[in-house]
């Protein structure tokens, strides 16, 4: 929460510029990006989503994509799942720790046309993540670093509306 106070004006910009950006690619194409659905073959499921598939089996995975969150040469999974209990959506980050991996806590996603980027919000490690989506006709993005192990939102535009 430190990094949203001490946001700079030129972080706005730059988070103005990804909402306009986002949002055209959202009402141009739906739900195109890099990032792997988990239509994909279960042989292109990496490790970290594996593992948190066999710790949490009730979640249904809906998307998930790789980066260096803790800019520690290793690569990071953003998770997006639908919680088995209520449906809601939530977003986690399995960190890739030398010994295995940590979770950080959930937090709300979007509920449909989920999308996982990943930007240098402030030109400095680490690297940032970008979740965009929608729940019915609102259309919601976040962006958020890992801070000591936890998920904090830098910048927010919708995004209550969009994962509730
Ligand atoms: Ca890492």
């Amino acid at each position: 929460m430190l990094n949203s106070c001490s946001m700079a004006v030129t972080n706005k910009a730059k988070a103005a510029l990804f909402i306009t950006l986002l949002g055209c690619v959202l009402m141009a194409s739906g739900c195109s990006g890099k990032t792997q659905t988990a239509l994909s073959t279960t042989e292109s499921i990496p490790p970290a989503v594996e593992y948190w598939q066999k710790q949490f089996p009730d979640n249904q995975l809906i998307k998930w994509a790789e980066n260096d969150l803790n800019n520690d040469k290793r690569k990071d999974a953003v998770i997006i799942y639908r919680q088995a209990d209520d449906s809601k959506c939530k977003m986690v980050i399995a960190i890739n720790l030398p010994d295995g991996y940590s979770f950080t806590d959930p937090i709300a996603a979007p509920v449909s046309s989920q999308q996982i980027s990943f930007t240098d919000f402030d030109n400095k490690p680490p690297t940032e993540v970008v979740i965009s989506g929608k729940s019915g006709s609102f259309i919601g993005i976040g962006i958020f670093r890992l801070v000591d192990a936890q998920i904090v939102n830098l910048f927010a535009d919708g995004y209550d509306k969009c994962c509730e």
